[in-house]
């Protein structure tokens, strides 16, 4: 996902929340059992989860959408088109089930600012304009946030904005734990705001900031408090699913497994590449945005028969809501601990080169060290739906993650770049079984496979090895 992304989330700031700390203790490893889970249980989650003010409503969409075209002034968008954004804006429509758009138009605004966004002639062409057209249901205007009340008055339809719609397919996506949690977290400030508005609204009929029932407090911080209790509780539920897999990591890392980011803009078919390289048949690439919402680990073999962790990430989107990015920004923690990155390319794609641009720069906003931003791996997937495709740029592997196409190659361009990253190599070595050959591979290094052969009291092992213990091995057994 992510756009201007920063390594953050002040939203889950544990500096005064309470959190349990009790698997903390040292050797503590035996994640297997889901003693963790106990802490917040399914229930609890799907109620924080259900418990929202249904944002965007159920049902069918036909939706208007208007994209601000900011024409100068430091808010004009460099990276992307207006037809690149409108384009990924009819994208996240139609990747909602029943949602359609029924009409489009790109207008252009000096001022998106301002709480009306357009001036006042653009407004009311465009106000005519949708009371014009037959079966909307909702605006959907294509701007990081905006107060939908005057919106909807002037056009007496349901208005949306880009947080609201992009949270509302995560929303629809969210499957695991972690994703809902981050969900119900990036919907608190919509609540709050609406919150706000509601209070506005009683305060105007003389009731909301009565205090009620001799509590000393008001109907708005009564709310508020709850809210902020909600948000704790999230809070720390997500801390402690992270600190879990924080452990899990140093377990993964412990086993010396290289671990791959397969990372790229949404719909790219990251999901497609690792299916294919893993014959992983959990994995359901879908042809929509934000499929993958959670960071998930696939384990595939390199040619070498090198085991490798290959992590499917969260795709990019060029302007992506800030509060939603600080929710979900922790997923992608993995990616700076990983050994290589891959960025896949859908080729195919008409604004691909826009793309690319979006992603490297927030993959440079990521923190993440420079040696895994100087061994990408670029990808170009979904050749097969270009004509005659000629490779634009050097160092690029043509793919078609789909059909199958270029798989090896780019296998092999893996290890070479895994090889390099953590100084290892992949050995078969004779190994004399009366000696203690095998227990000192099985310490020191990754045993892959073991082909004993008992009439020689031998056996044939494929190793994952450091050179430095290459090297004491070969001082230690083979005299050299
Ligand atoms: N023609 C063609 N389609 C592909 C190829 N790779 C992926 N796709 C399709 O592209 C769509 C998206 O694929 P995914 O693998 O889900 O993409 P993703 O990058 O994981 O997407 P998100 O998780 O939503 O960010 C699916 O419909 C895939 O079948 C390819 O090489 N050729
Ligand atoms: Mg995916």
């Amino acid at each position: 996902m992510l756009s201007a992304f920063r390594n953050r989330n002040k939203a889950c700031d544990t500096g005064n929340l309470k959190i349990r700390d009790d698997d903390h203790t040292p050797g503590h490893e035996s994640l297997g059992r889901d003693e963790e889970d106990d802490y917040i249980d399914d229930s609890e989650i799907d109620e924080l989860f259900q418990h929202q003010i249904p944002m965007v409503g159920e049902g069918d969409h036909r939706i208007f959408i208007v994209h601000p075209d900011v024409k100068w002034g430091s808010r004009k968008q460099y990276l992307t088109t207006a037809n690149l954004m409108m384009a990924e804006a009819v994208g996240l429509v139609n990747t909602l089930h029943n949602w359609s758009v029924i009409d489009k138009i790109i207008l252009s605004t000096k001022t998106p600012e301002k709480k009306m966004i357009f001036g006042k002639g653009n407004f009311q062409t465009l106000t005519e304009r949708i009371r014009r057209t037959p079966g909307v249901t909702a605006v959907f205007v294509n701007v990081e946030r905006l107060s939908p009340k005057e919106f909807e008055e002037a056009w007496g339809v349901k208005v949306f904005d880009r947080y609201s719609v992009v949270l509302h397919i995560f929303r629809c996506n969210a499957r695991t734990k972690e994703a809902k949690l981050q969900v119900s977290l990036a919907e608190i400030p919509l609540l709050r705001s609406r919150l706000r508005n509601e209070v506005a609204n009683l305060d105007q009929q003389g009731g909301g900031s009565r205090y009620i029932m001799g509590s000393g407090e008001t109907l708005m911080e009564v709310q508020q408090r709850v809210l902020q209790e909600r948000e704790l509780k999230i809070c720390s539920a997500l801390q402690h699913l992270r600190r879990k897999r924080h452990l899990l990591r140093s377990q993964r890392k412990n086993r010396d497994f290289p671990i791959i980011s397969v990372m790229g803009y949404t719909n790219c078919g990251k999901t497609t590449l690792i299916k294919a390289l893993t014959g992983d048949a959990a994995l359901q690439p879908r042809d929509q945005l934000f499929a993958t919402l959670d960071v998930t680990v696939h384990a595939g073999t390199l040619p070498s028969h090198m085991t490798v962790l290959y992590v499917d990430t969260i795709g990019f989107l060029s302007q992506l809501p800030h509060r939603l990015i600080d929710s979900f920004s922790a997923t992608l923690d993995d990616v700076t601990h990983s050994d290589l990155i891959v960025h896949v390319r859908d080729i195919s794609h008409p604004e691909t080169v826009n793309q690319k641009e979006n992603v490297l720069n927030v993959l440079r906003n990521l923190q993440i060290p420079d040696r895994l931003l100087s061994s990408i791996v670029e990808v170009h997937n979904k050749i097969d739906l270009v004509d005659s495709y000629e490779p634009s740029e050097p160092n690029s592997l043509p793919i078609s993650a789909l059909r199958g196409q270029g798989l090896e190659e780019l296998k092999i361009v893996v290890e070479e770049a895994i090889m390099r990253s953590t100084g290892k190599q992949a050995l078969t070595l004779p190994v004399d079984l009366s000696s203690s050959q095998l227990s000192w591979l099985y310490k020191e290094a990754t045993v892959q496979e073991v082909d004993v052969n008992p009439d020689e009291g031998s056996a044939v092992v494929k190793v994952i090895i450091s050179a430095a213990a290459y090297g004491r091995y070969r001082k230690m057994f083979l005299g050299s």
